[in-house]
């Protein structure tokens, strides 16, 4: 990882012809729309109930609809063929830009294909869990449209980067920073503008618990990278190896622990499954933050 000083972190984030400013948590809320998700599958696998989600999380305080069809579950993940992606995805997309159009529209996947045709239909933002790794033509597809860019760390294929089979690392703040900067860099060269570029340390994505941990205390030295950072920490194993909890949907507390953390050290958005629970939480942690910054009460 590069340990010369990093140009500051934008105050926003361009995503096509809109912004989102940095200056408050920023919340994208989960909608799967795969029958296999690891906590959610099945739920908002047909459009109409998809849309009804997202206009549930848009009216709790959602800035960002994050749209994935498919799923990297920690269980070893079934990888999904481009048509199949595109036929749960697409109507997704193309409603929710018709009904809901001041939502901001992000789309999950590693696939040039499905995020092309998702940006042809107005999504703003790709969230890409490889980071433009598993498809080189991400990056220009991305560029072509002007979106915004999620690069998230991860290692190996969809089918297993949520195991623990690529989780060797001699120091994994550093190693995760260096690979993140590599497909930042890759980004730039293929013409994604730096400020449309967010970078994600990929929690639990090749990582065991004790490096989820490690990369979230290490959340300043990944943000003097120069971007702002993305945490995806909604319901994660880590958040139940941590709290004993195995159920994903009872880890709602120990999800806002790792949320209100990693704000203090200067993460600024948050992928999440309960908008309501993380925007009233971040929002009141986001207040005390700001009146320490003031100075001594
Ligand atoms: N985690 C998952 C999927 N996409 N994207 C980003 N940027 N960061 C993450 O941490 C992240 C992500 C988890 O995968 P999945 O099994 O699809 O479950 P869910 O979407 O319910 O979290």
């Amino acid at each position: 990882m590069t340990a010369a000083p990093a140009p500051a972190t934008a105050a926003v984030w361009a995503v096509r012809g809109r912004t989102v400013t940095l200056d408050r948590p920023r919340l994208l809320g989960i909608l799967n729309v795969t029958p296999d998700s690891f906590s959610d599958g099945g739920e908002f696998f047909s459009p109409d109930a998809a849309l009804a989600r997202a206009e549930a999380m848009a009216a709790e305080g959602a800035d960002v609809v994050d749209v994935g069809g498919e799923s990297t579950r920690p269980q070893g993940a079934e990888p999904v063929d481009e048509a199949e992606e595109l036929r749960r995805v697409v109507p997704v997309v193309r409603a929710l830009a018709r009904r809901l159009p001041d939502v901001t529209i992000s789309v999950d996947t590693v696939k040039a294909a499905v995020a092309d045709a998702a940006l042809g239909e107005g999504a703003h933002v790709v969230n890409d869990v490889s980071g433009g790794r598993l498809d080189a033509r991400m990056a220009a597809v991305c560029a072509r449209h002007g979106a915004g860019f999620v690069i998230m760390h991860s290692r190996g294929t969809v089918r297993d980067m949520a195991t623990y089979r690529h989780a060797g690392y001699d120091d994994v703040v550093n190693d995760v920073g260096a690979e993140l900067e590599a497909r930042a860099a890759a980004a730039l060269a293929a013409g994604v503008a730096r400020n449309r570029i967010v970078l994600d340390p990929g929690l639990g994505f090749a990582k065991r618990s004790e490096h989820s941990l490690a990369v979230l205390a290490g959340i300043p030295r990944l943000r003097a990278l120069g971007y702002p950072i993305l945490v995806g920490a909604s319901r994660k194993r880590f958040v139940g190896e941590l709290t004993g909890e195995p159920a994903p949907a009872g880890r709602l507390a120990g999800t806002l622990g790792a949320h209100v953390a990693a704000l203090m050290l200067g993460a600024r958005l948050f992928r999440v499954h309960d908008v309501r629970a993380a925007r009233q939480s971040l929002d009141v942690a986001w207040a005390v933050r700001a009146r320490a910054a003031e100075g001594p009460a």
